[in-house]
């Protein structure tokens, strides 16, 4: 991307929360990706859940620090493309990985992902964090695009997270932050500018942690929506030992053991490798 480009596009970034960058990821990582993810999907591994209910039609599958035992999503968050437009939009000058996020809506999936924003869900304070969403398919709105509200993350607020799924066993811990609950999605789309991009294999989407988004489920019958989230974090960011964050999901216990973190230390460690520069 030209650099004047790149930078109106952070300038659109830090206005309204969200933006586009075409062409960030080559051809060669999204095949590798793509098989990487088939794998996952064929073994599914402890951490991983599955959104739809039994009977339910399509699949809605949601794994998270993936990197820990698969080398290809490893060389993903490395990678200098996509490390650098995280230095770049924060902006920081170290970036040090959070996690990666996988989240695959195959046809004929009518489970949304809800309304939130993502930082209630995290043990992370600060301003440096980003999370850089990258499809494996075409996606469109009818498989699946993910919208956001324009400027949501300057309304200075926290709402409650929603778990994705009622028996996905996270609601239950996030009622421990007594956050009000986000509001209602129809009448934030009638009052509110919503941003939703249809993307390509090679474009990612990046958002900041308090921009509210959802998406809705997969209506097309023939083309998938795999997608990976990586979140990043900058110098400044701390570790916040908040209750009711997603890491301390039983799930994740055995992940979150090797967290020795205090509240307000900077986020490092082996579990959040420095990866830019
Ligand atoms: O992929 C989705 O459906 C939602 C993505 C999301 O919520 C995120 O990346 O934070």
């Amino acid at each position: 991307m030209h650099e004047s480009s790149l930078q109106d596009t952070i300038a659109q970034y830090r206005r309204d929360g969200a933006a586009v960058v075409r062409g960030a990821v080559g051809s060669d990582s999204i095949a590798r990706m793509r098989k990487a993810v088939d794998g996952e999907l064929a073994s599914p591994v402890a951490t991983a859940t599955e959104y739809v209910s039994d009977g339910g039609s399509g699949r809605f599958y949601g794994d998270f620090f993936i990197w820990l035992h698969n080398d290809c999503f490893a060389a993903l968050m490395r990678s200098p493309e996509i490390a650098g437009l995280a230095a770049d939009f924060m902006p920081s000058n170290e970036v040090y990985f959070f996690y990666d996020h996988l989240l695959v809506k195959e046809p004929d999936t009518a489970e949304a992902t809800p309304l939130h924003q993502d930082l209630p869900y995290w043990p992370l304070a600060g301003e440096q964090i980003i999370s850089i969403w990258i499809p494996l398919d075409p996606v469109s709105e009818e498989s699946g695009a993910v919208s956001y509200i324009a400027g949501s993350h300057r309304w200075g607020k926290m709402f409650a997270p929603q778990g994705f799924a009622e028996d996905s066993g996270f609601s239950e811990q996030y009622a421990e932050m007594a956050l009000e609950p986000p509001p209602d999605l129809e009448e934030v789309l009638e009052t509110h500018r919503q941003l939703s991009w249809d993307v390509e294999p090679g474009d990612v989407i990046v958002h900041h942690p308090l921009t509210l988004h959802y998406a809705p489920g997969n209506r097309s019958s023939d083309t998938r929506r795999r997608a990976i989230a990586l979140r990043y974090v900058g110098e400044e960011t701390r570790y916040s030992d908040r209750p009711g964050t997603f890491i301390q999901n039983p799930k994740l216990r055995p992940i979150a053991e090797s967290i020795a973190l205090r509240d307000g230390d900077p986020l490092r460690g082996e579990l959040f490798p420095r990866v830019w520069p």
